[in-house]
């Protein structure tokens, strides 16, 4: 009874939430601003409320006097400490025109004070750490910009100007790639002459892209450490100390900041989880995933500690200067934007640096979920040569796989001229990335020597094991596992790899996952992020071809009602067919 009471208080509120609907005036809006919980495609956390009109509204384009204007009309009290900013119903119309414009809420942005406060998010424990950052080398920000929007960029400024400790604060640097805005010209350099620290602007007149931009910044800078952002971030107190204090121990490590959410309707800041790290699936793609077992056992001791990252999300870290340099800077051949932060963090394992993520920097970031700017040479074209340059030269075989499952990048493979970069990672001897995955990623899921790579095949029904479609997440259940009909083309969807240990894993890191103690042929069996616990643990018998889970000793089976999207489940071991799986190899590379 108190379960059912239970539920149907859930279904009550849940129900409450969505029928939270106000209709606004006689231009008949619907507003809804409703709080929700998620973990987006990055795998982050996010908590945001949405404002959405009535989708029947046409909403007229940004006009060029809107795109042109510097908007930005601070309310004392709006964002302060990080909180949404709620607006006015009838300024709806208005807050979807800017919003095409950055693809964020201009219009939020523009209310809130370059300096609104924000929450100290750290451990208590951070505050008294980085006592001694007056001994630490000074730093140069710098920042890249592409017709970012005043205010966000100048919040970026001075949240790093408001908080950073004076001392180790050399410059600021902004490099300005191209833009077409009037206010980011004159009225720009006339501003940033009056701020209390040295601020420089170095221009383009034509579009360089992010990576040739910040070498541009790098190279002229003053300061022993280069700390890049974003053009639209919020740094907290102590986000600089702490990461300037890995650097003064150790110039060859990278450190990166905990990434906090800025939303891109609200502008609340959210604080995002301390226990991710930064990786990549298949498609070359940033993802951030649980910390493995080992670094989450050393961090139960003191979670303050920085610990080490296989990548990092490329737009905020900070490095030191000749410690870059000497790394060969970036891949200058990299145009606009995307895989350069997966090259720099290649580079920097396999040829004797490290990089980590700081727990007590936590700098926010504005997330969008477009592109506002132009790719001039396309989309698709710009970031596959970008990531075809990071799989030739530093993934040896598993470059080939990346080409073998993505057409894209293969047609413009050899197309790139990578021989300087090749003979960088000659003369800096650089490890391999057997070593680099073996070693910097021992959890990763790519194929391997000592691993099987391919389909699992179900012999009594002729069809394949797949990845479920659907929200690329981590750290919440995909859905059941469930079989398809093999298809003839290599789809990475019926892709799967299996461990010496016996992890039955995918793509973006999800496992094949069963509780322990396992009730025979009712709980289904899952995908899951892979844990490394024993639930995800499975051993193959080669001559009855059963796969049995190691703790429950049953075995995976097709459902009784042979529904393919009811998913598979456990059973007690026989000899039936339906227990049967080939696993079928796959070439790799
Ligand atoms: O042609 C360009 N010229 C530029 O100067 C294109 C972009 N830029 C600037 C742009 O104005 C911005 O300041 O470069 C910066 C990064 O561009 P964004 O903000 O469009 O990139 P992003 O935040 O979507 O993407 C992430 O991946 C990029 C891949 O190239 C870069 O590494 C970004 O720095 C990176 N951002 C982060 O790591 C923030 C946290 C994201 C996460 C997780
Ligand atoms: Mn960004």
């Amino acid at each position: 009874l108190f379960l059912i009471l239970l539920c149907s208080a859930f279904c009550f509120l849940l129900l409450w939430r969505r029928s939270h609907v106000h209709r606004v005036g006689e231009t008949k809006h619907v507003f809804r601003k409703n709080q929700e919980e998620y973990i987006d495609r990055r795998g982050v956390h996010v908590v945001v409320g949405h404002y959405i009109g009535n989708p029947a509204d046409k909403i007229p384009n940004a006009t060029h006097e809107m795109i042109n204007a510097n908007d930005y009309a601070p309310e004392p009290n709006a964002g302060k400490d990080g909180l949404p900013v709620v607006i006015a119903p009838k300024d709806l119309v208005k807050m979807r025109q800017l919003y095409q414009i950055n693809r964020f809420n201009l219009l939020a942005s523009d209310k809130i004070p370059l300096n609104r406060s924000l929450p100290d998010v750290r451990k208590k424990k951070c505050l008294n750490l980085y006592q001694n950052h007056r001994e630490y080398p000074k730093s140069s920000v710098i920042i890249v910009f592409h017709n970012e929007a005043w205010s966000t960029l100048l919040r970026t400024v001075w949240s790093v100007i408001d908080r950073s400790p004076n001392v180790i604060l050399e410059e600021i640097i902004l490099v300005d790639d191209a833009s077409e805005r009037d206010f980011l010209r004159k009225p720009l350099d006339d501003y940033v002459s009056t701020l209390p620290v040295s601020t420089r602007i170095i221009r383009n007149a034509n579009r360089v892209g992010l990576v040739e931009a910040r070498l541009q910044g790098a190279r002229v800078a003053r300061g022993a450490v280069l700390v890049f952002l974003d053009a639209h971030c919020e740094c907290t107190n102590g986000w600089l100390e702490s990461l300037v204090s890995r650097i003064n121990d150790d110039p060859t490590t990278i450190a990166c900041p905990v990434i906090d959410i800025i939303n891109d309707e609200t502008f609340a800041y959210v604080k995002s989880f301390e226990l991710h790290w930064g990786a990549f699936n298949w498609l070359l793609q940033f993802r951030w995933y649980t910390l493995s077992g080992p670094a989450l056992q050393k961090r139960a001791k003191d979670n303050t500690e920085p610990f080490v990252t296989p990548t990092m999300a490329g737009g905020l870290f900070a490095i030191d200067k000749q410690f870059f340099f000497n790394l060969g800077g970036y891949d200058d051949g990299m145009k606009i934007w995307g895989g350069e932060n997966l090259e720099l963090s290649f580079r920097a394992w396999q040829c004797g640096g490290r990089i980590e993520i700081v727990p007590c920097s936590h700098v926010g970031h504005l997330f969008r979920k477009t592109s506002p700017y132009s790719f001039p040479g396309g989309v698709g074209e710009t970031l596959y040569s970008n990531l075809a340059r990071v799989a030739l030269v530093w993934m040896d075989d598993w470059g080939d796989f990346y080409f073998k499952f993505n057409e894209e990048a293969r047609k413009i493979k050899d197309k790139q001229n990578v021989l300087s970069r090749v003979q960088l990672r000659k003369k800096l001897h650089c490890k391999d990335f057997k070593w680099y995955l073996d070693n910097i990623w021992p959890q990763n899921f790519f194929p391997g020597r000592r691993r099987f790579f391919g389909r699992i095949r179900n012999v009594a029904e002729d069809r394949c094991l797949i990845k479920p479609l659907g929200k690329e997440t981590s750290n919440q259940p995909m859905g059941v596992a469930k079989l398809n009909t093999c298809l003839k083309e290599q789809l990475l969807i019926e892709m799967f790899v299996m461990t010496r240990d016996g992890f039955i894993m995918t793509d973006d890191s999800v496992c094949l996952d069963a509780p322990e103690k396992q009730v025979i042929g009712s709980a289904k069996v899952r995908i899951m992020a892979c844990s490394g616990y024993n639930r995800q643990k499975w051993k193959y018998n080669k001559n009855t071809k059963q796969l049995i889970h190691l703790s429950n000793r049953l075995c995976l089976d097709l459902p009784e009602s042979r529904r393919y999207e009811d998913g598979l489940v456990l059973n007690s071991c026989t000899s039936n067919g339906t227990q049967k799986w080939e696993l079928e190899s796959v070439p790799w590379h």
